[in-house]
């Protein structure tokens, strides 16, 4: 359900920083206040990997279905109506399908294999494909170059990312997170990513897990500091409410690492990267004062985006917020 109004902001540019699900509702809210010019949307691109022959990319497909309008709203990630045939004949084979890549979502995978093959950028890639989607908004991968995740566990060493989270279900216990490039050069944010972060008037890190999803952007070559170097609004969105993940891993991995799952560690953890901390109403007055403690400025609201009107809000809400900072 398109917003009837949308309304121009005073913020001129808005760069977010996006994992899958959670990332992608956000990017969702603030492309329906914004203008599709002054938002770029930052996608992680350490869960991708090659599966079947297939260039995947899950946490860029999730947020460009979710642009698109045409997301599974039921498992946040996979596109609405899709069908599983071609699992069903993999498995008539004998063969697990583990991954579950629907029918239409396959062509997806077909047509950036098919570029990827030709040399073509995953930013080049990513762009035709959500051209063609009907996307307005900048959706960029944070690099073209591979930084895979992997997951050091207890019980089954190393596994890469895609393993650990859908075949492992995310249940083997976290020792520690690595990210790999290919090659000897570390991955590097691309040029278009640098130019949207150089030229932003505000920057955010959306709701998403921050060591599986947030943490491979922060750790490509040169990007802390080129996000340090911005003296503008660097806000991170929580999330963890009242203690709990909104999706996923989050509560679980952050208990694993010995940290208090809150809303303050997310900020503790952030640090002196974000200036500006956005925690849920759920989260009680306790919390608020904790955070107001650590010298950033914070916004309590409502930050459950359970519909499209509430991805607008938290959006709106947001950004009215940042657009006072200049006059404070
Ligand atoms: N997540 C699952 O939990 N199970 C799946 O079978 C699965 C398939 C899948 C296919 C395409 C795609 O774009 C995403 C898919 N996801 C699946 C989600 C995805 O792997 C994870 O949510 C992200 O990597 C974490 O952000």
């Amino acid at each position: 359900v398109a917003l009837t109004y949308k309304p121009t902001h005073r913020l001129g540019r808005v760069v977010v920083l996006v994992g899958g699900v959670g990332g992608a509702k956000l990017a969702h809210g603030l492309a329906q206040v914004l203008e599709p010019e002054q938002l770029t949307v930052i996608v992680n691109t350490g869960d991708d990997f090659w599966h079947r022959g297939l260039r995947v990319c899950p946490d860029l497909d999730t947020v460009m279905y979710t642009l698109a309008g045409i997301v599974d709203r039921t498992n946040g990630w996979g596109i609405a109506g899709d069908t599983t045939a071609m699992l069903e004949a993999l498995r008539r084979y004998g063969e697990d399908p583990w991954f579950r890549l629907g029918d239409q979502d396959l062509a997806t995978h077909l047509l950036r294999t098919e570029a990827w093959q030709r040399g073509e950028r995953l930013t080049a890639i990513t762009r035709d494909l959500a051209t063609r989607l009907g996307i307005g908004v900048a959706l960029l991968p944070m690099s073209d170059s591979v930084q895979a995740t992997v997951v050091d566990t207890v019980e089954h060493g190393l596994l890469p990312f895609q393993e650990y989270f859908v075949r492992y279900c995310w249940q083997p216990t976290v020792r520690a997170i690595r990210f790999e490039s290919a090659g000897d050069t570390p991955a590097a944010p691309t040029a278009e990513a640098r130019a949207a972060i150089e030229a932003a008037d505000a920057l955010l890190i959306a709701p998403s897990n921050p060591w599986l999803s947030i943490d491979p952007i922060l750790h490509l070559d040169g990007m802390r500091a080129l996000l340090l170097a911005r003296a503008i609004p660097r806000v991170a969105v929580s999330p963890i409410v009242a203690g709990r993940a909104i999706k996923g891993p989050a509560a679980k991995l952050m208990a694993e690492l010995g940290l208090a799952v809150s809303s303050v560690s997310i900020a503790e953890y952030y640090g002196t990267m974000v200036n500006g901390f956005v925690h849920d109403v759920q989260d009680g007055a306790a919390a608020a004062a904790a955070l107001a403690e650590h010298g950033v400025r914070t916004l309590q609201t409502n930050t459950v985006m359970t519909n499209d009107t509430e991805r607008a809000s938290l959006a709106q809400q947001m950004l009215g917020w940042l657009a006072e900072w200049s006059h404070a």
